[in-house]
């Protein structure tokens, strides 16, 4: 089961703070529920060898490990699912790859992109990413930002279950709650927090209600 409550996406510039080893352990102390492994510039052989040290730092917690963009190193790594964007591997061709105990994410900017994502066949995508809700400075290339009307009406269009992303710190929780909104994604309020457990725990206490998918 994946608990979407509270989703990590790392940054590795940002993870430097603290390093990415301890921020893992920090975040999952402070009650982050999945973890998403994100590096667009890393090798894939880099990638893996942070993939492991993730691995390392999740193992026994219970928190799964997903990888942005590289389905084709999960079963490498050893994580427990992918997370596909728009322009990354087809979500059909991406689960056909993953099997069917992996978890597969899949981020979604618009109507249409939601509307195409529920219809496909079911099993394929197990939680959409909405964002951004707000402009941020840590995806450069990111959509139009949604707000908090945006997002809800994507969420309301969604048979899957999803987590909004994109600027959402502990002061806006109040604003991405809305019916389909199983949890919040973020980056920069955890990986570059003074205390990432902290920043954590704030984020967890704060969004409370708990949602389950898989
Ligand atoms: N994906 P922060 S926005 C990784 O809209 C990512 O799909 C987005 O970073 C999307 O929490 C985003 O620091 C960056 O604002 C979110």
């Amino acid at each position: 089961m994946l608990d979407l409550r509270l989703y990590l996406v790392t940054d590795t510039g940002m993870t430097r703070r603290h390093g990415l080893d301890a921020t893992l352990r920090a975040a999952v102390r402070g009650g982050v529920t999945v973890v998403q492994l994100r590096d667009h510039d890393a090798s894939d052989r880099e990638f893996v060898a942070l993939g492991r040290l993730a691995l390392a730092a999740l193992r026994g917690t219970g928190v799964p490990l997903i990888l942005n963009d590289r389905v084709r190193l999960v079963e490498e790594v050893g994580a427990q699912g992918a997370h596909v964007g728009q322009s990354d591997l087809d979500p059909v061709r991406a689960r056909e790859m993953l099997g069917h105990t992996a978890y597969l994410g899949l981020s979604c900017h618009t109507q249409d992109q939601v509307t195409a994502a529920c219809a496909l066949p079911t099993g394929t995508v197990d939680y959409l990413g909405l964002g951004p809700v707000w402009a941020t400075s840590t995806k450069a290339d990111h959509a139009a930002p949604l707000g908090p009307d945006g997002l809800a009406s994507l969420a309301r269009a969604s048979t899957l279950p999803a987590v909004a992303i994109g600027g959402v710190d502990a002061s806006r929780l109040a604003s991405v709650r809305a019916p389909g909104v199983a949890g919040v994604a973020v980056v920069s309020a955890v990986c570059r927090a003074e205390d990432p457990a902290l920043a954590a725990r704030e984020l967890r206490a704060g969004w409370g209600a708990s949602v389950e998918v898989g």
